[in-house]
């Protein structure tokens, strides 16, 4: 089953420097603030994954969007949250082995604490020696976005050594408040393109990024 695997995966994740929780099988009920149109359930082809799951919430948000009618959407619904909210994807690296990779995203953040980052993860085949296992991650870590922003394009450029297996990208979101996602896009660039991210040792996944724009 689908969620099982992934929730193996992450959970074997360790190169993220954040721990993985294991994953929610679904997001928390609606706040009281909204009684509408929210559909409290992680949108189709995402994952959703936190420190303390009932702390943070996800969904097809249909009354905001970059594009078309929606976008993916993650907050915090408690007044202290842990420290991470997660929406993510796992895909075979198979298209992209061996190519520099830039992932483009449109993210909207309204935060009252905390930050707003993208991040993007190449895992490695661990059995083919320490020497190869180090896969390329950037988090934002060094550009985090925080406060009021509206819908901005961020980018981050990662390489897929020849032993790269899976790729994991998603939004963080770190404190209190609530963050936007949407077109998220993969494309391969030359080496001229600066690489965004550094080489970390770590992990494992499965195959197409779905739902991309959040129109399912
Ligand atoms: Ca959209």
């Amino acid at each position: 089953m689908k969620k099982f695997s992934m929730l193996k995966s992450v959970a074997v994740s360790t190169i993220a420097v954040m721990a993985f929780a294991p994953l929610a099988n679904g997001a928390s009920k609606p706040s009281a603030e909204d009684k509408s149109q929210v559909q409290s359930q992680t949108p189709k082809g995402w994952l959703y994954c936190a420190t303390e799951e009932s702390n943070y919430e996800t969904f097809t948000d249909r009354n905001e969007n970059h594009s078309g009618k929606s976008c993916g959407t993650l907050r915090s619904v408690v007044a202290n949250p842990k420290p991470f909210g997660n929406l993510m994807q796992m895909i075979k690296a198979t298209d992209y082995v061996g190519k520099r990779l830039r992932m483009s995203a449109w993210v909207k953040t309204k935060l009252k604490s905390g930050t707003g980052q993208l991040w993007l993860r190449i895992d490695p085949d661990g059995a083919k020696g320490e020497a190869q296992a180090a896969g390329c991650f950037d988090n934002m870590d060094d550009r985090p976005i925080r406060g009021n922003t509206d819908w901005t394009k961020y980018e981050l450029v990662v390489q897929l050594r020849p032993n790269s297996t899976d790729i994991a990208f998603g939004l963080m979101l770190i404190g209190k408040g609530q963050v936007w996602l949407d077109d998220v896009t993969f494309e391969q660039v030359g080496p001229e393109v600066p690489l965004t991210g550094k080489y970390v040792s770590g992990a494992e996944a499965t195959t197409k990024p779905d739902n991309l724009n959040f129109e399912e």
